[in-house]
């Protein structure tokens, strides 16, 4: 049996995009049409459905929620607010709050308004000063409901996969262009933490927690090489630490969010650089369990990215953490896996504050539509019925007691 700490932070997390539906002003929206992917549509319909879905999540004993705000519906078009769909995120936050569950709210997560994307995206020099905007009007009037906010969801896999892989909106393959959009995000971050901190001030609120939710892969050689150990630790350095690093270095960091999923198996035949800090290893001689889109299931790698990150000296919040898997089964012993890592992390100092799992409910998955299922909650598309997963009810016996009884 392992216990956690008092007061930790239980629950699941979504995003707008992913689950609310019709989110028609999306630069996703018709990129999807025109890129041929399955259409997100009516998603889950989050949107009308916020109520009785945040009835489910506290019989499931969340204490903690997160989700996005789609900025794509609180300015459809440039310069134009609409109050409308900000009273709707102020009665989501509400209906949380009367339930007794901590709002955690991400202010961008992969989408933008279409506007923003046709003028140039996160390649226009004004992108940042937009952001901005966006963010004043939205922290200004939920700041009262609101401590814990993620400015962006995975900047790096946001800018690799639009900028550098072309594989999502706009499909830009340049590492120029990719470099140029991690600059801005990392700018657009750390003027978001000052103006949600100035805001806090001027109302004479207590100050909120700002962080980005940044996604860690566990950074493993294939063998012990010195190419791969090499590559090893420039790949850590790279993709996991160095944003962090930026980021602290500009005090714009007051917790930190992790997403965990995954292992990344690193295998570079020669010294050049793109082998050093690209290649994996296509062999089969470390086989894993893997989840339905083909990631390998590592739960230590959750204890090591976890480790690294206790010379930050700050609380640290896991934001995402999941399987997309057809077998139940699988899903409850993903999180208990992964849970016994968090508990070995708490145990060497690591200041971990809470665990969100990916996802409360099953949801589109970008490029790849509705096929994985990640949810607590399935959902049968067909009728929008909810039905909790067997998972779900295990992992809300952990929630409500901070007791896992480990096999
Ligand atoms: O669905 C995504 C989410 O939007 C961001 N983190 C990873 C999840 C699973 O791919």
């Amino acid at each position: 049996m392992i216990q956690f700490p008092k007061n930790f932070y239980w629950g699941a997390a979504t995003s707008s995009y992913q689950v609310e539906g019709n989110n028609a002003n999306a630069d996703w929206w018709p990129w999807e049409a025109q890129a041929g992917k399955e259409r997100s549509g009516l998603a889950c319909r989050h949107y009308e459905f916020y109520e009785s879905d945040f009835d489910l999540v506290k019989s499931l004993n969340h204490n903690a929620h997160r989700l996005s705000i789609e900025w794509s519906r609180i300015e459809p078009r440039e310069g134009e607010f609409s109050k409308e769909a900000l009273q709707h995120y102020v009665n989501v936050l509400m209906t949380l709050r009367v339930r007794g569950i901590e709002p955690m709210v991400t202010l961008h997560h992969f989408t933008n308004p279409i506007w923003f994307s046709e003028s140039g995206g996160w390649l226009n020099p004004l992108c940042v000063k937009r952001f901005l905007r966006y963010c004043d009007f939205v922290v200004r009037e939920l700041s009262r409901h609101v401590h814990f906010w993620f400015t962006i969801n995975e900047p790096t896999v946001y800018f690799s996969h639009a900028y550098l892989w072309g594989m999502w909106p706009p499909q830009e393959k340049s590492i120029f262009k990719m470099k140029a959009v991690c600059d801005y995000l990392n700018d657009a971050h750390i003027e978001a933490y000052r103006l949600i901190h100035k805001i806090y001030q001027e109302i004479n609120i207590a100050p909120p927690a700002v962080s980005i939710a940044h996604h860690m892969q566990a950074i493993v050689g294939c063998d012990q090489s010195l190419k791969n150990r090499f590559a090893v630790a420039i790949r850590r350095q790279l993709y996991n630490l160095q944003i962090l690093d930026y980021l602290t270095r500009h005090k714009a960091l007051d917790f930190i969010g992790v997403n965990y999923y995954s292992r990344h198996l690193a295998h570079a035949h020669s010294w050049w650089i793109g082998n050093l800090l690209m290649e994996t290893c296509q062999e089969k001689h470390h086989p894993l369990k893997k989840n339905s889109l083909g990631w390998d299931i590592y739960p230590e790698g959750l204890g090591t990215v976890l480790l690294d990150l206790k010379d930050y000296k700050l609380p640290v919040i896991i934001a995402e953490n999941g399987i997309c898997t057809g077998d139940d089964n699988e899903r409850w012993e993903y999180i208990q896996s992964h849970l016994k890592n968090v508990h070995l992390s708490l145990q060497q100092g690591v200041n971990v504050t809470g665990y969100l799992y990916w996802s409360l409910m099953d949801n589109f998955e970008w490029a790849h539509g509705f096929g994985p299922r990640f949810g607590l909650i399935n959902i049968d598309y067909n009728t929008q019925q909810r039905t909790v997963r067997d998972s779900a009810k295990k992992f809300a016996e952990v929630c409500k007691t901070g007791i896992l009884e480990v096999i």
